[in-house]
């Protein structure tokens, strides 16, 4: 798709992800070429740019190429001059409690407890250590094309159950109201989506789950606690293994963008000693509820078992 144009991409990874080659993102090239970006980023679903030298500015406007740049709610994490943005930093920050330090640790999708769950983000590394604070991604589109045809029916049939801050520790299953205050609980109901989604933009269909603690997973709909547990540790070590993985070791000033429909992506930074500093901007772009693989299946909606 991107062949004739003037977008280079190598591949990084076996079945994802690419390196864009020889492109320096000023606000003219990104008007020039930000639909052959767009396109590239379909094709490999996470995009590296060595060496951007920019401001949160064009970085800003960058974002406009993956969709519409989402303002983060919470006024003191937003970028001063740009609402779009916010700060990554392994550091003490004005305003942040120390979860924030590592926060993406673990296998994820942003946002996929939401209704409308998270489509594009991006980070620009402004300080990176020598080494450490890798972030790892995970083809979850290519996982699911790899499993057998029958396997692949049965899938498509399930839904799986969300919920912020899910905790499934049996001594304290309420555990997830220490993080969060009434008003947060109350935007943040129990939901479902479909296991299997499609892609909106390129129609391929993808496995949408997360592991239950950090992924905010209660489970598979209508199935008994052990198997659903069991399935998706299952799918999650399959998404997770080798052949889908690409682990990105940052360099200075590296802008990286990942499609969240159809990758998973883990944050390293716990294994990252603090004296080393971590710091990069983020943006997110919005997403749309997910779409089945199989219609009669259903979109995301409010789970049926959702308390008040
Ligand atoms: O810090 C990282 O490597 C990734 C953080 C993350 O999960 C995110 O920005 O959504
Ligand atoms: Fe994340």
């Amino acid at each position: 798709m991107a062949a004739d144009s003037a977008v280079v991409a190598d591949r990084v990874a076996e079945t994802f992800a690419a390196e864009v080659k020889g492109l320096d993102l000023t606000p003219e090239v990104i008007d020039e070429l930000g639909r052959a970006i767009f396109e590239t980023y379909l094709d490999h679903k996470v995009l590296v740019f060595r060496a951007q030298d920019i401001s949160a500015g064009t970085f800003a406007k960058f974002g406009t190429v993956f969709g519409r740049p989402e303002e983060h709610h919470v006024l003191k994490l937003r970028h001063p001059d740009e609402p779009t943005l916010t700060y990554l930093s392994n550091q003490n920050e004005p305003g942040r409690n120390k979860e924030m330090k590592t926060s993406g640790q673990g296998w994820h999708s942003d946002y996929s407890y939401k209704l409308v769950p998270g489509s594009a983000t991006m980070l620009h590394g402004l300080e990176i250590p020598q080494a450490g604070g890798d972030t790892l991604f995970a083809d979850a589109e290519s996982a699911f094309a790899a499993l057998p045809e029958e396997r692949k029916a049965y899938l498509r049939t399930l839904r799986v159950r969300h919920q912020y801050r899910w905790s499934p520790d049996r001594e304290d299953p309420w555990a997830r109201w220490k993080y969060i205050g009434p008003e947060e609980r109350r935007k943040t109901p129990e939901i479902t989506h479909p296991l299997v989604r499609r892609h909106p933009d390129t129609g391929r269909e993808t496995l949408f789950i997360q592991p239950r603690v950090i992924g905010s997973v209660i489970g598979i709909e209508g199935m008994p606690e052990d198997e659903s547990t069991a399935l998706i540790e299952e799918l999650i070590a399959h998404i997770t293994s080798d052949r889908f993985v690409y682990r990105h070791k940052w360099s200075p000033l590296d802008v990286v963008v990942w499609d969240n429909r159809c990758v998973l992506h883990s944050a390293t930074t716990k294994d990252l000693d603090e004296q080393h500093v971590r710091r990069l901007l983020r943006l997110t772009t919005a997403g749309q509820p997910v779409t089945p693989s199989l219609p009669e299946v259903g979109h995301s909606r409010l789970s049926a078992t959702s308390a008040p």
